[in-house]
């Protein structure tokens, strides 16, 4: 959708509104539409240029979700009863066809402000309203401010020496030019910089159309195969929506919010056979079934999280035809920083081929680190006091983001105070229920840090927190009230809980943006909630229940 479809402000014009909505992902989309009908005058700001979120920034090539249908989709039926799919895991501009078809079915634009980005807000204690501004300067005023702004709304550019000094093109995965300036990788010299989820897509799409890719690693991904397959639209999408409504709800109660959880039984529980067969068929399975319905034990036993990495490591080499690249790409142990399971894997299609293909040079950063960028290319130790130059057209920065609270703290937010939000977690994320924090009322969080969030699919999520959040707007207008706030001693006590939780299992010890590890200086603290979608679900309602215990109505 273009930008003309949203609401349009002459500078300065204030809207009152009950809620503003900010961002335009699943969880904004959700909101905003149920909201509405609901009754409520709500109106959405998105930074983008249309609906999606992070799907419509991230539009490097070959990015694609990693969830498998149908579980990468809204519930309600109105949206999936015409519409059909064509991959089992869809690519970006798959997904932009879905939202603007979203769009289409819930009529959602109209209240959508695009290409702006909420810049600060402030509460006035009077009458318990947030003043929000915007770099358009059209300024909202609104009862409640809910940000859907997503885990991944603030990047990490790293601290290369010479960066900016670059001639070609250099952008972040999540920032590539798009339209007139897009960006043409035909034959061009190209480097990635980071091997995540980002960077394993990007290298394995730019590999075969570039002249030369070189590939800058710091910690090899652990990657699974994707599986991917066309999906038959007649037959089994027709038939497998008969089961749709049975696995939106099945989806609420299994951990991650697919159909299955993590098998009950613990890895040495089992004979090293009935072990190995199950490994077997979740390989064969794909996508995060190696992972996510692995044994119970996987990510906090550190031995049964090595004996599967040797199975991880051993179904990579197979596929690996030049040894010298063993090392790098899949050694003898566990990345140091890297146990099995404790980092996001990549679901990969046909990295291992490609990394290999003689255009393509690995630069193991630990071997071989970056001195400088120059304007014609990224300089590296050789070792022996030896550098080389590689000469390149193109940076492609993979290098992830500050998960969780950066895409809160980036927005200049006072609450009751003087302390802005991002002074208040200067020192760690505090947050009741991952969904409000004192000193901020009638501030709510969608999909934010110490919430379920990155530990399960942004669709399930989405509409758990979203109903809840629904609820808790609609019993406040019964109830007279105007205004919600968190407790202080409800913060500490969940932030404690999610730590809690985090540290039962081997994440503390990963350099992962699961626990802020990536960001240099941000605290290590659980990122998000990991305890599973039920559990989850339980607290928010348990709270609701108990007459919004910890929270402070009026
Ligand atoms: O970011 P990441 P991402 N010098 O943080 C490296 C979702 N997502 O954008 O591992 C050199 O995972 C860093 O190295 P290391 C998904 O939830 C989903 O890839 O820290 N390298 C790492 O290799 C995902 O988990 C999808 O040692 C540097 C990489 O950059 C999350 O977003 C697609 C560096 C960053 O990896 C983030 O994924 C994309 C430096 N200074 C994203 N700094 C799909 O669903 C960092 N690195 C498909």
């Amino acid at each position: 959708p273009a930008a003309t479809n949203g609401v349009h402000h002459e500078n300065g014009e204030i809207e009152d509104l009950e809620v503003l909505v900010v961002g335009m992902g699943f969880g904004g989309i959700y909101l905003l539409y149920n909201l509405r009908k609901k009754g409520y005058k709500v109106r959405a700001v998105e930074a983008g240029g249309g609906l999606g979120g992070i799907w419509w920034w991230n539009s490097y090539p070959g990015a694609r979700v990693d969830t498998s249908l149908p579980f990468y989709e809204l519930s309600d039926e109105a949206l999936w009863k015409d519409w059909t799919w064509k991959e089992r895991f869809p690519a970006q501009e798959e997904l932009q066809q879905y939202f603007q078809h979203v769009d289409k079915v819930w009529n959602l634009s109209k209240d959508v402000q695009y290409n702006t980005t909420v810049t600060g807000a402030r509460f006035d204690q009077e009458q318990n309203k947030w003043t929000v501004q915007t770099d358009v300067g059209t300024t909202f005023k609104c009862r409640y401010l809910v940000l859907a702004t997503g885990f991944a709304a603030k990047e990490v550019i790293p601290d290369i020496k010479g960066l900016e000094t670059f001639k070609g093109p250099a952008f972040h995965t999540a920032k590539m030019p798009k339209g007139k300036g897009a960006i043409d990788f035909q034959g061009r010299r190209v480097a990635v910089i980071g091997t995540g989820a980002s960077g394993v897509q990007v290298i394995q799409e730019l590999g075969p159309i570039v002249q030369q890719l070189t590939v800058f690693q710091r910690t090899p991904n652990l990657a699974l195969p994707m599986r991917q397959r066309k999906l038959n639209e007649e037959g089994e999408q027709a038939r497998g929506k008969r089961d749709y409504k049975y696995l939106f709800e099945l989806r609420k109660r299994t951990t991650a919010g697919w159909d299955y959880s993590y098998n009950p039984k613990k890895t040495f529980e089992v004979t090293p056979e009935e072990r190995n067969a199950l490994w077997e068929e979740l390989w064969e399975k794909g996508g995060f079934n190696p992972w996510l319905g692995n044994f119970s034990d996987l990510m906090s036993n550190r031995e049964a999280s090595d004996l599967m990495y040797a199975f991880w490591r051993d179904k990579v080499r197979q596929r690996i035809t030049r040894p010298e690249l063993i090392d790098d790409l899949c050694p003898d142990t566990a990345p140091s920083g890297s146990p099995f399971g404790t980092k996001r894997p990549s679901l990969e299609q046909r990295f291992y081929e490609v990394i290999q293909q003689p255009n393509v040079e690995l630069v193991n950063l630990n071997k071989r680190p970056i001195l400088e960028v120059t304007p014609t290319g990224i300089v590296i130790a050789e070792g022996n006091n030896a550098t080389k130059e590689c000469s390149l057209d193109i940076i492609v920065l993979a290098t992830g983001f500050d998960a969780g609270s950066g895409s809160l703290t980036k927005i200049d937010i006072h609450g009751t105070t003087g302390q802005s939000l991002k002074e208040k977690w200067t020192k760690g994320t505090r947050t009741h229920l991952g969904i409000a924090t004192a000193g901020f009322p009638n501030l709510l969080f969608l999909y934010g840090p110490q919430s379920p969030g990155a530990f399960a699919i942004g669709p399930a999520s989405a509409e758990i927190q979203g109903d809840w959040i629904i609820s808790c707007l609609e019993d406040l207008k019964k109830l007279g009230k105007t205004r919600i706030e968190a407790l202080t001693v409800a913060e500490e006590r969940w932030a404690k809980l999610t730590n809690d939780l985090m540290n039962m299992t081997l994440i503390p010890t990963s350099s992962s943006w699961y626990i802020g590890a990536n960001v240099p200086g941000k605290v290590r603290e659980a990122t998000n909630y990991i305890g599973g979608l039920p559990a989850y679900t339980k607290a928010i309602y348990d709270c609701s229940d108990n007459g919004y215990e910890g929270f402070v109505l009026n």
